[in-house]
């Protein structure tokens, strides 16, 4: 058993979270990893209310244990969500791509935890004077939508200038990554890619062998130049982006080539044109196993990491 914070908080049996991913992170994906023992969570993505209810009634239907909804806060549908959760209670909410200032209350007020996405050590310490109950700490390591500083540098950053637990993302997939995370000062973890491949993960199987077959160099950034860079699998796609972005085309353009295309990668298992966001640890992802695996996996790992470690001190 491993002690943290959150875990107890959250009456986790594990202290992993997994990633709140857009179109990825089903009610199916959620429940598995909660009946496993770590918090699932939903990725609202883009959704509205409507959408959203169905994915909390399927979770509810398939898990009687916590669980979390990610919302990205780019969503246009974003008040309505909001409005929902405050009504549905769920057990956690994270937040992704901005500030969740204003919602905080909200959640409070209804006993729903919430954990905003930091990709830096200033957003940090703005967001602790709200009181959200950890901030999850994402290195640029991380798939998707990301920040700049890396996992080894930004954890033990945030950590040293926050009191709140601070949960770990980006880059992190195995053992070995949880003890390094919680030798940064990490008191959980997040992971994302890895759980892609979960068997009960419904992205298309193109999606799954394409997390499978890469190497770490493959999980590339496009779109630095529009404010909002995005790691995922090279392909036509980012070629693409690297063109546009090369010629000096408006952001506008630049994003308008983005559109819909991480749909198509999951549910159509385009994996040419579509953006198949993943992280760099995609590398170090080998096969596709069920969520219970997944954790059960990491955490004896993790114990047997600890434990050795111990005889790399010279008596
Ligand atoms: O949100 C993510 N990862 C994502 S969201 C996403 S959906 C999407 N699709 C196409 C284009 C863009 C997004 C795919 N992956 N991770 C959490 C995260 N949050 N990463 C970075 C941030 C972040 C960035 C700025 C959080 C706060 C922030 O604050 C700005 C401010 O208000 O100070």
């Amino acid at each position: 058993m491993f002690k943290s914070k959150v875990a107890e908080l959250l009456g986790l049996k594990y202290p992993i979270f997994q990633g709140g991913m857009a179109w990825v992170a089903t009610a199916e994906l959620a429940a598995a990893v909660s009946n496993a023992g770590g918090l699932g969570i939903i990725g609202s993505g883009n959704m509205n209310g409507e959408l959203l209810k169905k994915e909390i009634d399927k979770a509810r239907k398939l898990t009687d244990k916590p669980f979390g909804v990610n919302l990205l806060l780019l969503n246009p549908f974003i008040d309505e969500l909001v409005a929902l959760l405050e009504k549905e209670k769920v057990s956690v909410v994270t937040t992704g791509a901005g500030n969740p200032g204003k919602y905080v209350e909200r959640f409070k007020a209804v006993g729903t935890k919430i954990f905003p996405i930091a990709p830096t050590v200033a957003l940090a310490k703005r967001l602790e004077r709200l009181s959200v109950d950890g901030i999850i700490v994402e290195g640029g390591e991380a798939g998707g939508h990301i920040g700049e500083i890396n996992s080894f540098v930004l954890t033990p950053l945030v950590e040293e200038n926050i009191s709140l637990p601070v949960i770990a993302a980006g880059g992190i997939t195995d053992g070995r990554g949880v003890v390094a995370a919680m030798a940064l000062g990490a008191d959980a973890v997040q992971i994302g890619t890895r759980f892609v491949v979960a068997t009960e993960c419904i992205v298309h199987p193109n999606y799954k062998k394409a997390i499978i077959d890469s190497d770490a160099r493959d999980a590339v950034v496009t779109g630095r130049s529009t404010g909002h860079p995005v790691r995922c699998l090279k392909n036509k796609l980012t070629r693409e982006f690297d063109r546009l972005e090369k010629e000096g085309s408006s952001k506008e353009e630049i994003e308008r080539l983005g559109t819909g295309k991480l749909r198509a990668a999951v549910v159509d298992g385009d994996i040419g044109w579509g953006s198949v966001m993943m992280g760099q640890s995609a590398g170090l992802v080998k096969k596709e196993q069920s969520a219970k695996e997944i954790i059960e996996e990491i955490f004896s790992e993790a114990e047997k990491i600890i434990y050795n470690l111990q005889s790399k001190i010279v008596k």
